[in-house]
């Protein structure tokens, strides 16, 4: 039986290349509570992003999460279109969030749709860098400058990527980061905050990550457990020594799928664009066709059965789900619900072989010929 191409393979350091690093760890007895590798790690990536500080934390969601508590209480506006981690992060720290659209072409946030959503009571706007396509930050900056609000990112998707020559990492007040075993770059589990103004109270965030204990051990503001381990700190400075490789893979990977798949008719394959990491290759099927979802959802089983996972990110959109649709005010987003209706992920990642891209691209080819005769 043909072994199932995966939707994300996540990249692993040989035994050899830990061992220094494991001995290391397991000699000195510090295995968490900032330890020297993850001082190490967060030192990096702080020159690497020219941040003011870069706190690591166990995984992306509570980075956002302490993102949002240092924040004070009140409306943050955010795309509907992200993964359900983005909203729940706003209401756990107690602000409503405010949905607004995307633009269908960069799936990032609409700014203009943005702007009608901001209130006497908008403290923030989140912006989504979704698959690592930057969002449209000029005009962000204009909006949150011109009403005095802070900008923030959720950048799970975009380490690697870059706009003007400056990591994307690097805007807004501050950015986070996924360091999931799905990421382009990764610490098993793990993320990372790249605070990038004094906007952002980066002593409660680094508190917030132990318990919001002061350097007296008292707990003087919010707090959560949300350490990174040196063990997970070991993998991302590994990883941080090959990740161009990474990025060059998926770059390629990317080329490839542009090159087969763009004359398939009711596919279409977003533009490319400058600066992006090639974290995601999405493509929207039947985009626009009242019959999109049904088709979708024959495509993704055509492409199972033909043993290729690919996956629906993000459906649905954050508005229209059970736990967040209370926030939608009845209102409907409709870029964020066609390109939701109608995205699929393929398989992206170095260890992806000529065969398999090539199984790939015959899967989504007959497969599309299939749904659309159906
Ligand atoms: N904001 C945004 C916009 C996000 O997309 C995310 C997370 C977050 C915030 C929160 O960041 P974290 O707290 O996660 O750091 C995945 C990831 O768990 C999640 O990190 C990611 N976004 C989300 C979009 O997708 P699943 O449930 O789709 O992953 P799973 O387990 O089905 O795996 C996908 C593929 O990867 C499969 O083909 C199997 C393969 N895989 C997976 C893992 C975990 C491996 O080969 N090895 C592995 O260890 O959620």
């Amino acid at each position: 039986m043909k072994n199932m191409i995966l939707m994300a393979r996540p990249w692993a350091p040989t035994i050899d290349d830990m061992l220094p690093s494991l001995e290391a760890i397991l000699k000195s007895k510090h295995f968490t509570n900032f330890g020297p590798k993850e001082r190490e790690l967060s030192d990096q990536l702080c020159n690497m992003f020219g941040s003011k500080k870069f706190p690591l934390f166990s995984n992306g969601h509570l980075a956002l999460e302490a993102m949002m508590q240092a924040l004070p209480k009140g409306e943050v506006i955010v795309p509907s279109f992200t993964f359900a981690s983005t909203v729940h992060a706003i209401i756990q720290a107690g602000h409503k969030p405010v949905f607004c659209d995307i633009d269908p072409n960069s799936f990032c946030i609409d700014v203009s749709d943005a702007n009608k959503k901001i209130t006497s009571q908008t403290k923030a706007i989140l912006g989504v860098h979704v698959y690592g396509t930057p969002c449209d930050i000029e005009n962000l900056q204009d909006t949150c400058k011109q009403h005095n609000l802070t900008l923030l990112f959720d950048g799970a998707h975009c380490f690697g990527s870059y706009y003007k020559s400056k990591p994307l990492g690097s805007y807004g007040d501050g950015c986070m980061f996924s360091f999931h075993a799905t990421k382009i770059f990764h610490t098993v589990e793990g993320g990372g905050i790249s605070i990038n103004t004094n906007r952002m109270d980066s002593d409660f965030i680094d508190r917030y990550r132990n318990f919001g204990l002061s350097s007296e051990g008292e707990a003087i503001s919010n707090g959560s457990n949300a350490k990174m381990s040196e063990f997970h700190a070991m993998f991302g400075l590994l990883g941080l020594d090959r990740f161009q490789e990474e990025l060059e893979a998926r770059s390629k990977i990317s080329n490839f799928y542009r090159d087969h798949l763009n004359d398939i008719k009711e596919l279409k394959i977003p533009n490319k664009i400058l600066g992006q990491n090639h974290s995601y290759f999405p493509i929207l099927v039947h985009y626009k066709d009242p019959l999109a979802f049904k088709k979708r959802k024959e495509l993704l089983h055509y492409l199972k059965n033909q043993n290729v996972m690919a996956r629906p990110y993000f459906w649905p959109a954050m508005h229209q789900t059970k736990a967040f649709q209370i926030f939608s005010n009845h209102q409907s987003f409709p870029n964020s619900e066609e390109v939701s209706n109608s995205v699929i992920c393929l398989p992206i990642y170095s260890g992806l072989t000529q065969q398999e891209l090539e199984s790939i691209d015959k899967a989504v080819r007959d497969g599309m010929v299939v749904i659309s005769n159906n």
